[in-house]
């Protein structure tokens, strides 16, 4: 028998569901465990909390403006999603390629609702269980320190195949990026050359022209709403300094005196701020200080970061998850990376490897920390990251990682791993995925039983977890970083909005 079947649209059928013109009503019970140490034992409960979920339907148009436009990254997004919409195929030696959105987990993957008539496990798109905008229909603008046209960008970032660069030239070159923010000191040497469409006046002045850009961005297309996505390079860390970046009040008044540790980064995501626009950090800097996360709180802002997620650490995620909760004891993980894109020339310099070493670290931290039968308290692998430039492989990054673990009765378990990443490619479907996600969590929203007022995610969306290496979260919650874990509570989550169960995976129907 055939053991699963992808279904295109489906109904949900049930009293705890309504569907109304402007949104989706569910009912939902949010069942998890509560325990306590008490009289030396640990004391477990269910415990169930019943919610409505409101999900808007319409979807808006939707801007998103990159920091870094003429990037890698940049023109990879940009010109993978004209040719989906634009539905352009290209020669390949293998033959004709058409465009796709796969690595994206929201347009590419599926989601299981159970199973169907015939027993057979019922699968649908992610992207049709709620409301989402489409990928071809986000309008892309930005800025770049460098004043090369898309097409110019496109081709000198060297990710496409020859014949799709042609045939994107017309579109791409059509598209050029607003002058940006540079401070040399915050990003390496070697991109010097690189600026040639910087802006100029003091840092006040530079933060007001950048909101007055999404302004004007969001005012020409005619959108309803805009998100701002870093990724240009990576920037050193800022010193978090008392009196400057350490309260808002603080930051305000170092952006009006020019103080010098204030970074291009931070400047773009307090415009956006202020503008009630979105923010997004794909780099791994310390962008997110604590006197922008206190704006964001502060005038309830989505905000989310760090670093994106593409190959290695994603990979890292799954297998420490997996050896951790077999019982198995990672000893050393050793990654090595050598790239020869210009990421992996800035990131030549060490004060921004500095950057991508503290994001790739911390990747396996709440893994460790579940159990202690492997790690005693403080207790970790060690773990080391090494990256290299080497401009022959261009984007074609390569990761090399070995993982050592102890086994049974004193053995030892090696794996090595080689992952050749084609790292724009990766990233692209990432950058879309955030965008869509953070789009839709505002207009998601919850009211918990006995409470009047439909609430919606904290500011810091920790939702976005499955999508970056450093994820930021509430400052009372914790980070998960096993992959399953955050992919989980996205579908989760996106299920109570239909009022639908999580899948427990028991099987019952099939076992007894
Ligand atoms: P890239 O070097 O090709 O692009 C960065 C662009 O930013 C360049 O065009 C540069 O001119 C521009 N730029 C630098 N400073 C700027 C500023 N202050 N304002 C506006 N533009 C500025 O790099 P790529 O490969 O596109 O990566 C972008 C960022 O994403 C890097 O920080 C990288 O570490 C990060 N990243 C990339 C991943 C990947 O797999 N490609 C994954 C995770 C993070
Ligand atoms: C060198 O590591 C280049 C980096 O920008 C990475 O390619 C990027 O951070 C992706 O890393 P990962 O670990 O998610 O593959």
């Amino acid at each position: 028998m055939q053991s699963a079947q992808m279904y295109d649209t489906f109904r949900v059928n049930s009293p705890n569901v309504e569907y109304t013109e402007e949104a989706i009503i569910s009912k939902y019970t949010y069942q998890t465990t509560k325990s306590a140490f008490i009289n030396n034992e640990l004391v477990v409960e269910p415990v169930d909390q019943k919610y409505t979920f409101k999900t808007e339907r319409k979807v808006p148009r939707l801007g998103c403006m990159i920091v870094g436009l003429g990037g890698n990254n940049g023109t990879t997004v940009v010109g993978g999603v004209i040719a989906n919409r634009e539905g352009l195929c290209w020669k390949t030696k293998q033959g004709v390629q058409s465009p796709n959105y796969f690595g994206s987990v929201i347009m590419s993957s599926t989601i299981k609702l159970g199973l169907d008539e015939k027993g057979r496990d019922a699968y649908v798109p992610l992207k049709n269980l709620v409301p989402m905008v489409h990928p071809n229909d986000i309008v892309f603008g930005g800025w770049d320190i460098n004043n090369a046209d898309l097409a110019e960008a496109m081709q000198r970032a060297e990710v496409f195949e020859y014949d799709l660069q042609a045939q994107l030239i017309p579109h791409m070159k059509q598209i050029r990026p607003l002058p940006s923010i540079y401070f040399p000191d915050f990003i390496a040497a070697n991109q010097k050359d690189r600026a040639n469409n910087v802006l100029t006046g003091t840092k006040k002045e530079q933060m007001e022209q950048i909101r007055k850009d999404i302004r004007e961005f969001k005012e020409a297309n005619k959108l309803d709403k805009v998100i701002v996505c870093w990724s240009a390079n990576t920037e050193r860390f800022s010193s978090v300094i008392a009196g400057i970046n350490d309260t808002w009040e603080n930051l305000q008044a170092a952006i009006e005196k020019g103080e010098e540790e204030i970074s291009p980064s931070t400047l773009f995501a307090v415009a956006s701020i202020l503008e009630n626009t979105t923010y997004i950090n794909g780099s791994p800097q310390n962008t997110f200080v604590p006197a922008v996360v206190e704006l964001a709180i502060a005038k309830n802002v989505t905000i989310g970061g760090d670093d994106f997620k593409t190959g290695q650490t994603k990979i890292k995620s799954v297998l420490t998850d997996f050896l951790v909760s077999a019982g198995i004891k990672p000893v050393s993980i050793v990654s090595y990376n050598h790239l020869g894109n210009n990421d992996g020339k800035n990131l030549s310099a060490p004060q921004q490897f500095r950057s991508k070493e503290i994001t790739k670290s911390n990747v396996v931290d709440d893994m460790i920390a579940s159990n202690s039968i492997l790690y005693k308290e403080g207790e970790h692998p060690d773990h080391v990251i090494v990256i290299k430039y080497v401009p022959y492989v261009g984007d074609s990054k390569r990761a090399m990682d070995e993982y050592t673990s102890q086994i049974f009765m004193g053995g030892h378990n090696t794996i090595v791993l080689h992952n050749t990443c084609e790292d724009s490619l990766l990233a692209a479907p990432i950058i879309l995925d955030l965008v869509i996600l953070a789009e839709l969590s505002a207009r998601i929203s919850m009211k918990p039983e006995g409470s009047d007022e439909f609430i919606g995610f904290h500011p810091v969306l920790s939702i976005l977890s499955y999508l970056l290496k450093a994820p930021l979260v509430p400052e009372k919650a914790k980070v998960v970083n096993a992959l399953f874990k955050q992919r989980a509570a996205i579908e989760n989550i996106l299920k109570a909005c239909l009022s639908l169960p999580p899948d427990n995976n028991m099987l019952l129907e099939e076992r007894l």
